[in-house]
């Protein structure tokens, strides 16, 4: 345990308050880790699957009312509502307090209270962060022990009060009385009544986003919703990009790409630092550093197959957690839409409904085995394109940001910003169509800036100023922005651009640029590449489909435009000038579209 009289006092508090039986400290040993995995199985809490097919391997369904994030119940709790800002649900800290303590009175009567110690980032490096998260949960547990790294090495660590005050409980599991509340200015987080993967991990989302943007802007660093890869080149010499896109479109798919063909050949190689979260900082010469904070990924399982992310499948294929898949009883195996064209014949669905593959509603649809946003927890090291700068202490140098989200048709297959300032406003008007990630309609197209409009701890006005302000700071140092789109459809709804792997062949225009190796259009909205520019060896894509998604249409801009001065009037005095002048140049190119100087 510990002597840390802050860490006593926060667990002591909480003891009190949620009454448990008992209280396990959480020590990050094999042992320790093995006794509460059987007694999750032997409670039912967690089912354990074939040893030999997925050795360690887990399967756990939550609550059906359960089943991701919710943003509607989620708060930023600072003391003044305009820090919040206008994309952040605000609730007073003290009201908050008093209304979270309210619910979790004597909420684990019957249960023990697990103290997890756990850090972001590798342990003792500059980046790291440490905190503290309490729970009832052995699912959370057994998850936290993979995403982050679980050590009682962090309570020596941990300086005076300097921690993150995580606190969990399932309670009832209650929709109505959900809560996931930050409070930046104290650190703390507290989050009641789920059990679904980014409202009670409380590592990920809540603390190395909403809390660590707050602590960013605070300290001069960023924390972004972003994965890493490394792109080595035939000569040896390794480029990092990091990319910003919204929940459940393609960071974890693209991390852990594998390039065509004509690459491999040639000798590329793709590694994977992160694939959900960057921390960002200037380091040695001037430039942007990162690392991936967290230890584990919690990735998306429909469509994750041997094809489309053999990386993704292969690391889930140990000491691996399944929540809310399909469970084969018959095998101990576990199966999700999109992993092949075997599903079980008499399988259990993610409600825990018996299922087969032709089970069908009272409307004769289709029923999904998997819950579209079912996930594994899977640990990084099983991950075969790893970079070795994993546990780097410093970070990995940046080369280039990328944003990107889903959109049917106004954003081309890929665009570069101007200079800085442009690429920051090309971030603040990212929109994109809403997934199965977070509760709520599917497929709505919606304003989500760097792809951090459910993450950013405080007021996105001042988010966009800080991202103004770093680059200042980096000047000629700084990555060059681009924009990308997978996701342009045909007339039948179709998307055009085959995706996945072949991503590369955008990452590879990308890299040059950043040589200044090959010349682009300028256009009305950044720089687009020449269609011949684009390497289509080993794809049979004609080069007039190429260029049509490479298109910017005027009309659609026209719109996109007017949409975008209504997004920002959201932000009011707090809007920097430099967006606000951005905006008016943007307008002004977009109407001379067509137009012969
Ligand atoms: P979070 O973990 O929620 O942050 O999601 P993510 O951004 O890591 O998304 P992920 O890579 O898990 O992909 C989400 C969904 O998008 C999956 O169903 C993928 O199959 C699909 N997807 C990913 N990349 C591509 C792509 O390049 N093209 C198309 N068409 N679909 C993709
Ligand atoms: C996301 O929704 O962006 C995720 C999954 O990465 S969760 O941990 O639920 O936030
Ligand atoms: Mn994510």
């Amino acid at each position: 345990m510990t002597q840390n009289q802050h860490i006593l006092d926060f667990v002591a508090k909480y003891q009190t308050l949620m009454n448990p039986d008992n209280v396990v400290w959480i020590d990050g040993s094999k042992s320790q880790k093995a006794t509460l995995t059987a007694e999750a199985i032997a409670t039912g809490e967690v089912i354990k699957l074939n040893n030999k097919l997925l050795p360690g391997c887990l399967y756990h369904r939550t609550a059906v009312n359960d089943v991701a994030r919710v943003e509607n119940r989620t708060f930023i709790c600072s003391r003044e509502k305009e820090n919040a800002g206008p994309t952040n649900n605000w609730m007073d800290p003290q009201e908050a307090y008093e209304k979270l303590d309210a619910i979790a009175k004597d909420c684990m009567v019957g249960r023990t209270m697990y103290i997890i110690p756990f850090s972001m980032g590798k342990i003792g490096s500059p980046f790291a962060k440490y905190g503290i998260e309490i729970t009832d949960s052995i699912y959370v547990v057994l998850n936290m022990i993979i995403m982050t790294r679980v050590s009682d090495k962090v309570l020596e660590k941990i300086d005076g009060d300097i921690f993150v005050r995580g606190i969990h409980s399932k309670v009832n599991i209650d929709e109505e009385n959900r809560y996931i509340c930050q409070f930046p200015e104290d650190n703390t987080i507290y989050s009641l009544n789920s059990g679904y993967g980014g409202n009670v991990l409380l590592g990920k989302k809540c603390f190395a986003l909403r809390i660590a943007s707050y602590q960013g802007w605070k300290e001069g660093w960023m924390a972004e919703h972003m994965l890493i890869l490394g792109i080595q080149k035939p000569d040896g010499d390794t480029k990092y990009i990091a990319a910003a896109f919204p929940s459940a479109c393609g960071k974890t798919n693209l991390a852990m790409l594998i390039p065509p063909e004509c690459y491999t050949s040639k000798g590329y190689k793709v590694f994977t630092v992160g694939d959900d979260i960057a921390w960002i900082r200037k380091g040695k010469g001037g430039q942007l550093y990162a690392v991936n904070p967290e230890n584990g990924f919690f990735g998306v399982a429909p469509g994750t197959n041997i094809k489309s992310n053999p990386n993704a499948l292969t690391c889930t294929q140990k000491d691996t957690i399944f929540t809310n898949v399909v469970y084969n009883p018959e095998n101990g195996t576990v199966w999700w839409e999109g992993l092949d064209k075997n599903p079980p014949l008499k399988a259990i669905d993610w409600k825990g409904n018996p299922w087969t593959p032709n089970s069908v509603d009272a409307n004769g649809m289709k029923i999904k085995g998997a819950h579209p946003n079912s996930r594994f927890t899977a640990p990084a090291k099983n991950c075969p394109c790893l970079s070795p700068e994993f546990e780097s202490r410093k970070g990995v140098p940046l080369t280039a940001i990328i944003f990107g989200g889903r959109r049917a048709k106004a954003a081309p297959l890929v665009y570069e910003a101007f200079d800085w300032k442009h690429g920051v406003f090309v971030g603040a008007v990212m929109a994109s169509e809403t997934t199965a990630a977070a509760a709520g309609a599917v497929g709505v197209v919606r304003h989500d800036p760097m792809a951090m409009l459910p993450f950013c701890g405080y007021h996105m006005g001042d988010y966009f100023q800080h991202w103004l302000d770093i680059g200042k700071k980096v000047k000629t140092h700084a990555p060059r922005i681009f924009n990308v789109n997978w996701f342009r459809t045909d007339a039948d709804g179709k998307f055009i651009w085959p995706g996945y792997g072949e991503n590369m062949r955008v990452l590879d225009w990308i890299l040059k640029r950043c040589e200044n190796a090959v010349d682009a259009d300028e256009t009305a909205i950044g720089y687009v590449p020449k269609a011949n520019d684009i390497e289509l060896e080993g794809l049979n894509m004609p080069r007039e489909v190429l260029s049509s998604i490479l298109s910017v249409d005027k009309a659609t801009w026209t719109d996109e435009v007017a949409d975008i001065s209504k997004f920002f009037e959201k932000f009011g005095d707090k809007l920097p000038d430099v967006l606000t002048k951005q905006l008016k140049a943007l307008k002004s190119r977009v109407k001379k579209i067509g137009k012969t100087v």
